[in-house]
């Protein structure tokens, strides 16, 4: 249960409002003691207790409009929608803000950013202190998961941002509901998180507020022992809405290990074949690389049908046959919205016809919200992300590059009719992708578990602005898990081992994909978006038995003829480029993989991987030394 430092009570503490200390009707009541420890550390003007109601959302969509954090976009073109403009200091995810507090830092990994938990307690209570003076407190009770699912999770997320409980109310089961759900002896993670911006200062004088309260101090810390989560300084999506990356893949992925099952950074799909049979896939790509575009792709061949479950996590869990299942555990889609279009995702594009909140966007004269991508022409003048004048000749960007929707999921005209279903679905496929220009083939197939666990942990992608940092850096992003697994790697990687053992012939086979093969101009070779559905079918032919692979040291790969690139503008020579093993750049990868494996602990690190790459080795037929 969440420990709250000792600490003396702030000076200018005001109690809490009775509403929030007279919670006995409350079905378990160490939520209302945390609640009352937390009012007492932050001292908010008032403690509201968020119940997911319509009038709810009206209110506190009407109040932020007043207070100028939300614009309300035209009810004509987006009814019941809202454009944010962040701090251009908060934009994304702050990696390295970003901390795993375990008892010992061996279990943070060389991965990870460790900080003393009792340490870090202290100094987040320091900080805390007081940071909701003069503002509102949330509490906000949540399930990631249809509530009461075998497979979901309950947390409370407490919050002093109006912007923060619209957005989960978007993105998770919230409110009156989730709480009836936590009953004594129920789990919780307790996860909380302040803009770290108090309207009352030290003196009691209170000041203004600004549009996006942030603090420069960011704090993303997570405790894996206790299970509790504390967020302070930042608005940012990524950052703040805690049942998302903090809970659902770092503190979730914790007690997956715990409890032997899957918390991944993984879309899910149903794909339905011309034949009318049904599979489920879950794919892992890092950030803003096309999970959602995937999640909602229209294909293009006849016949072939894909239906979204999820885009952006994945929970498995081996179900009573034996089989893995997963659920999604979001409600909503928090997707990047430059490059998205009717050209690219005209999906995501009708999602999003209302009922949105856009961060970061441009705003267009006439009250709609436009980015590039969104239209091939641009608007002759809008309002960019920061609020300044904006045509096409400024030579800015309109929309911040990790601009964002926010949007229920059942808004989704390609949803699927089991996306809500408590028990799961049965994943018939796991794939792994990352961002990389060179090396690594269209698509390949695992001869075994260990070889698909091996593809994960070999994952790397070209760096993106879903966080902070440069973009367009090649990184080893194993799993698409690299700022997301809340443990030692290795151990991460030897859990993936081990799920293999216990689902031993039920353990669905694993592809590697890359849509992002550039030639020697840099241009993508393959078409990517819809067009993936091609290589989908050849991956639900492999799953039917139907299609032979030619077996390589990396995997399984097409034959040639096998991909349907009819109506393609690509030629068989280029496809060949893009399909076939590149030895040369293969023995260098290895000779990298070989590198890399070497920066974690010899002891924690699975004799399979290791396996596995010195027969890849051998294989290719020894390795190149890098320069
Ligand atoms: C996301 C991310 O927002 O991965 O999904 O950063
Ligand atoms: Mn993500």
């Amino acid at each position: 249960m969440a420990l709250l430092a000792p600490r003396p009570m702030p000076t200018a503490a005001q109690e809490p409002s009775a509403q929030a200390l007279s919670a006995e009707a409350l079905p378990n009541h160490d939520i209302s003691d945390w609640v009352a420890d937390v009012a007492r550390l932050t001292a908010p003007d008032e403690v509201v207790w968020v119940d997911g109601s319509t009038a709810e959302w009206d209110r506190l969509t009407k109040m932020m409009v007043a207070q100028g954090t939300l614009i309300r976009l035209n009810p004509e073109w987006r009814p019941n929608s809202f454009l944010a403009r962040s701090d251009p200091a908060d934009v994304a995810r702050v990696e390295d803000r970003t901390f795993i507090c375990s008892d010992d830092p061996n279990d943070a990994g060389p991965t990870n950013n460790w900080r003393d938990p009792s340490i870090m307690r202290l100094e987040l209570s320091e900080l805390f202190s007081g940071s909701m003076r003069g503002r509102t407190m949330y509490v906000i009770p949540f399930s990631m998961g249809p509530i009461g699912g075998a497979l979901s999770q309950y947390g409370v997320q407490i919050t002093d941002s109006p912007y923060v409980v619209a957005s989960m109310a978007l993105m998770t089961r919230m409110g009156t509901a989730a709480l009836a759900g936590i009953t004594p002896g129920t789990p919780w993670v307790p996860a909380l998180h302040s803009v770290g911006v108090p309207l009352v200062g030290d003196d009691g004088v209170r000041r203004e507020d600004s549009a996006w309260p942030h603090n420069d101090t960011k704090y993303i810390c997570h405790f894996p022992e206790s299970r509790e989560i504390w967020s302070f300084g930042s608005g940012y999506g990524g950052n703040a809405l805690l049942g998302k990356k903090c809970f659902a893949l770092r503190i979730a992925s914790v007690m997956a290990r715990d409890e032997g099952w899957l918390a991944e950074h993984m879309l899910i799909v149903r794909v339905t074949s011309p034949e009318n049979r049904v599979f489920h896939l879950a794919a892992a790509f890092p950030s803003a690389c096309g999970k959602t575009n995937l999640a909602m792709l229209a294909p293009t061949i006849p016949g072939w049908r894909v239906e979204t479950v999820g885009d952006d996590i994945a929970w498995m869990r081996p179900g009573p046959d034996g089989r893995l299942r997963a659920i999604n555990p979001e409600r909503g889609f928090f997707g990047v919205a430059p490059g998205t279009g009717p050209a690219t995702n005209p999906t995501a594009t009708d999602t999003i016809w209302g009922n949105t909140i856009f961060t970061n966007v441009a705003l267009r004269d006439d009250g709609d919200v436009w980015w590039e991508g969104l239209t091939a022409a641009p608007p002759a003048h809008a309002t960019d992300w920061q609020g300044n004048d904006w045509t096409p000749a400024s030579g800015t960007r309109a929309a911040h590059p990790n601009g964002r929707f926010t949007v229920a999921a059942d808004q989704c005209p390609s949803i699927a009719d089991d996306w809500n279903s408590p028990e799961g679905v049965v994943i018939d496929a796991i794939l792994f992708g990352g961002r990389r220009p060179s090396t690594v083939p269209l698509v390949s197939q695992a001869a075994s578990w260990q070889q698909g666990v091996f593809m994960g942990a070999t994952m790397a992608s070209e760096t993106t602005a879903a966080a902070t940092g440069e973009v367009g850096l090649l990184r080893h992003d194993p799993f698409a898990m690299l700022p997301f697994v809340g443990y030692n790697m290795a151990d991460y990687f030897a859990h993936w081992i081990a799920m293999g053992d216990a689902l031993c012939d039920n353990a669905p086979p694993i592809f590697s994909v890359n849509w992002f093969r550039t030639d020697a101009d840099g241009r993508f070779i393959w078409p990517g978006f819809s067009e993936n559905a091609r290589v989908i079918e050849w991956i639900v032919r492999r799953l039917e038995g139907g299609m032979d692979a030619r077996s390589t040291p990396i995997g399984g790969l097409p034959l040639a003829g096998d991909l349907d690139i009819g109506g393609l503008d690509l030629d068989a020579e280029a496809l060949a480029g893009i399909t076939d093993l590149d030895t040369a750049a293969w023995r260098r990868e290895a000779a990298a993989i070989a590198e890399y494996f070497d920066t974690f602990d010899a002891e924690r690190f699975p004799t399979e991987l290791r396996r596995e790459l010195d027969s890849l080795t051998r294989e290719l037929g020894g390795v190149v030394l890098p320069d």
